[in-house]
């Protein structure tokens, strides 16, 4: 398949790896590139020997197959995991949570392809005149520290915003999912919570065994208070969150320790006391598969139950914004 994000990235199919804070790693990373998509190494809070170390993994598994890494910008670390990135030359930089703007330029320079994720259609715009490849628009159905605005609202908005490639993210977890974001204007899909439950995936089985068996309402965003909301799994320490942030005599330095550790005590298992971030569409994964059979289903299912021929939607896309590079059966 083609559409600008493939051409723009060099991968075979329209699919970005969500970066899944302690979870991406290069293993998961380089079974995604392998399978034709973009696989991404999540850099948020990992040591930079980490980073080093994933980097090489991924890439012993994916050769010449296009590589990521995102870096999250609330880090404290985040100059320092820029700069590791551009020395090892990955061929993509995702980054969220904040504004890119401080590693644009040198990213730029080095060759890399800037793809921020953005919340709004205010950011967007900013991040296409500072010089970003593409956005990831992510909708609040997305797991992990999201936004404000649904994907519905939120990827026609972007849409509208920039001229450069839109890929959907929050809630895309089937083929109707991303018929539905190429209907909406995309020309890719970031995907996150599909590949929680994949075999190259590192978290621990229990974790896994929750998103299997999650419901649509299973899913709870703790952190609004704080102005850092993220969605995660329901679970006790979930609700125990909750229960705090609505205590207005809460000790913050109380809040701020039921945090620490929280994301690792997931990835190893524990289902009650750790913050197991997932989206909303964890309520559409119901089967472990590998990441190649995730991928290539995703397509499929995306033609026949989502009922869109994706590549004439890419192409009407791509030419709305006067813009087009996207070739059909040899015809501009
Ligand atoms: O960044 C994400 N998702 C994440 S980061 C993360 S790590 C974490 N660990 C523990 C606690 C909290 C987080 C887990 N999940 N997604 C991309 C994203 N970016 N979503 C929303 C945004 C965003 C929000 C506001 C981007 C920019 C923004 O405003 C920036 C500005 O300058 O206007």
């Amino acid at each position: 398949m083609n559409t600008r994000v493939t051409d723009l990235l060099g991968i075979r199919v329209p699919v970005i790896q969500g970066a899944m804070a302690r979870i991406a790693d290069g293993k998961l990373a380089g079974a995604v590139s392998a399978a034709g998509g973009l696989g991404i190494i999540a850099c948020g809070g990992a040591p930079l020997e980490w980073i080093e170390q994933q980097v090489r993994i991924a890439r012993e598994i994916a050769g010449d197959a296009p590589l990521g890494a995102n870096v999250m910008l609330m880090d404290p670390q985040a100059p320092q995991v820029a700069e590791l990135l551009t020395k090892l030359r990955v061929d993509v930089v995702t980054t969220g949570a904040g504004s890119p703007a401080n590693f644009m330029a040198a990213w730029k320079e080095a060759g890399m392809k800037v793809v921020p994720v953005v919340a709004s259609s205010a950011l967007a715009a900013r991040m296409e005149r500072m010089g970003a490849d593409a956005v990831v628009a992510e909708g609040c159905e997305a797991g992990g520290h999201i936004g404000e605005l649904t994907t519905m609202a939120l990827v026609p908005s972007v849409c509208d915003a920039v001229r450069i490639p839109v890929i959907a993210a929050g809630g895309v977890a089937d083929g109707r999912g991303m018929a539905a974001a190429f209907a909406l204007g995309a020309e890719g899909v970031q995907v996150g919570t599909r590949f929680l439950t994949v075999e190259e995936c590192c978290i621990a089985d229990a974790y896994k065994e929750r998103v299997l068996k999650a419901k649509d309402s299973d899913t709870v965003v703790t952190g609004r208070g704080s102005g850092h909301p993220v969605r995660g799994l329901k679970n006790k320490w979930a609700r125990a969150m909750r229960k705090l942030e609505c205590d207005a005599a809460a000790n913050p330095d109380e809040l701020e320790g039921m945090y620490a550790g929280s994301l690792r005590r997931a990835v190893e298992g524990d289902v009650d006391g750790g913050s197991m971030m997932a989206g909303q569409s964890a309520a559409l994964v119901h089967e472990r598969k590998t990441a190649a059979q995730a991928i290539a289903d995703l397509l499929a299912d995306a033609e026949v139950r989502g009922g869109m021929n994706l590549q004439q939607l890419a192409c009407a896309n791509a030419q709305r914004t006067g813009r087009a590079a996207c070739v059909v059966e040899g015809k501009e």
